[in-house]
């Protein structure tokens, strides 16, 4: 299959999200015509945005699919409807059992109603930036620049890294 590299962003704050975040890398790698190339540690954050909420648990996994981004896009909303997530009744920037965000699709900039890549917010998350340069180490994100620099010039957000054990 003609395989693209794509890192998904993973997020959850309700529930056992230590377990939701696991399952919920497994299921991705079970994704069709996918396969797991990386996966990050978790990582626990402070809720970014205006709605006070419980910190999240954070992770990013490197993939190779030879599905195109809208097919993933479907196969990852399943996903994220496993774990009921009412996605109506939900504000935006809320909590979430499970959220699953496409950040980068090769190197496609691709903008519709459905799908933006790169992921308009990734440049000024840590929790995706600095998981995504465990993973891969720094890369360059064309029209962004190095994994390192954003991380330097990302809003400031208490982070702490999991240790396998904490689990
Ligand atoms: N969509 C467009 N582009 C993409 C993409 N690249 N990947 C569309 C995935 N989906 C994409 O998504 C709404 C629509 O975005 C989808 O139907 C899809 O067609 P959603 O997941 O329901 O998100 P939302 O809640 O409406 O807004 P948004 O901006 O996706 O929220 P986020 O960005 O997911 O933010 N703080 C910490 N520490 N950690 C977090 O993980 N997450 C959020 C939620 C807020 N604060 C956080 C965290
Ligand atoms: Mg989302």
């Amino acid at each position: 299959m003609p395989a693209e590299e794509v890192f998904i962003g993973i997020g959850s704050n309700i529930g056992d999200s230590i377990i939701i975040v696991e399952e919920a890398i497994d299921a991705i790698g079970n994704i069709q015509q996918c396969k797991l190339r990386g996966r990050s540690s978790l990582y626990r954050s402070t809720a970014l945005g205006d709605i006070p909420q419980d910190d999240y648990i954070n992770a990013v996994v490197k993939l190779e699919t030879g599905l195109e981004p809208l097919q993933l896009l479907l196969e990852l909303q399943a996903i994220e409807h496993a774990y009921y997530r009412k996605r109506d009744s939900e504000p935006r920037w809320g909590p979430r059992t499970l959220d699953l965000d496409i950040i980068l699709f090769g190197n496609r900039v691709f903008e519709d109603s459905h799908l933006r890549l790169p992921h308009p917010e990734f440049s000024q998350r840590p929790f995706v930036l600095v998981p995504m340069f465990e993973i891969g180490g720094d890369r360059f994100v064309p029209g962004f620049g190095s994994l390192s620099y954003l991380i330097q010039q990302a809003p400031e957000l208490a982070m702490e890294k999991l240790e396998a054990n904490d689990a």
